[in-house]
């Protein structure tokens, strides 16, 4: 009922230039309003709406509730909304090769200047009909959490719940991988359904996760990509004003990643007063654990993608 709601909706208020100047996009998020992966993105939209004033305008219309998080990639490149703040991982079935953005972890800044961004713009034109305005928390690793405590870097026997982010190391170490949203996790955990699942460093008490979550797994390992979108032909459409308030923000967007380091610190801190405890096998099996993580991802973006996966791997210095 809500999504026909929200199509509903769609229709009658598209992105209808309101004045002869102002054009007003409309927004959806694939993580949950006000939780860690979404708080910057809405920041980005008030700077957008007070820098932008009756030149260009974001609309929010929903979140993960209104529109599955796995549908916001095909969402964006069929305009049923032109802007979205969505990770990579939940649009690998239109695109293979955002499987390695959480691969490439250098700063924006230093990505832009060296042709990835301009690469990973190109795939997304291509293959997503979208602007590549900005990716996110470059430095924000992953991790596995757990409630059972393996006796070695092996999952045999667990079942843990992934995205395409952690599924081929999960499996590579034996584990039972299970796809779900994140909005299914909690009660997948609360009900045995898993017995863990990865997420990144931060934002599990956004989700009340720390209720029903026992261990982290160490080592972390890969880098968080959250990427704002825009369709290409919203995109194309924007006068010159408009983009330049769309890129202006989205580069002081990308710069808010400098506080990352104090994030995850404060957030680390938290789960352990929380009684999450560390689970660490020592550091030749950690360094085991991150070999294999890297070799396991590139081997399935090369398998899937091998020309541009080539290219990722020697854009991310690999
Ligand atoms: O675990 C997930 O849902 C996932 O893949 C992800 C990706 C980026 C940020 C947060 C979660």
């Amino acid at each position: 009922m809500r999504r026909l709601a929200l199509a509903a909706a769609l229709v009658v208020f598209g992105s209808i230039p309101v004045g002869a100047q102002e054009v007003v996009l409309r927004a959806v998020r694939a993580f949950a309003e006000g939780s860690m992966f979404s708080r910057n993105f809405e920041r980005f939209i008030e700077k957008v709406n007070a820098d932008g004033r009756g030149v260009v305008r974001i609309n929010y219309i929903g979140g993960p509730r209104a529109m599955p998080p796995f549908e916001v990639g095909n969402a964006v490149r069929s305009k049923v909304v032109d802007i979205a703040n969505v990770t990579g991982a939940f649009y690998t079935n239109l695109m293979p090769e955002a499987d390695a953005f959480k691969l490439i972890n250098k700063p924006m800044t230093e990505q832009r200047g060296n042709g990835t961004w301009e690469f990973i713009n190109s795939l997304h034109n291509q293959k997503l009909n979208a602007q590549y305005l900005a990716r996110q928390f470059h430095n924000v690793p992953f991790h596995i959490y757990l409630n059972k405590r393996p006796d070695k870097l092996d999952f045999s026997g667990l079942k843990i719940r992934v995205t395409p982010v952690y599924k081929d190391l999960v499996e590579a170490l034996g584990g039972a991988a299970i796809t779900t949203a994140p909005g299914e996790v909690y009660t997948a955990l609360e009900r045995g359904v898993v017995d863990g699942y990865g997420w990144p460093v931060a934002g599990i008490f956004d989700l009340g996760w720390e209720k029903v979550t026992k261990y982290r797994l160490e080592p972390a390992f890969y880098s968080v990509e959250v990427n704002v979108l825009v369709n290409l032909d919203s995109w194309k459409a924007l006068t010159e004003a408009q983009r330049k308030v769309l890129t202006e923000a989205a580069l002081w967007l990308e710069g808010l990643d400098s506080e990352n380091v104090a994030v995850i610190a404060a957030e680390r801190d938290k789960q352990a007063k929380a009684g999450i405890q560390p689970i660490d096998f020592g550091p030749a099996a950690g360094k085991a654990f991150l070999d294999k993580a890297k070799d396991v991802a590139w081997q399935s973006v090369i398998r899937r993608s091998p020309e541009a996966g080539a290219k990722l791997r020697q854009l991310a210095g690999d």
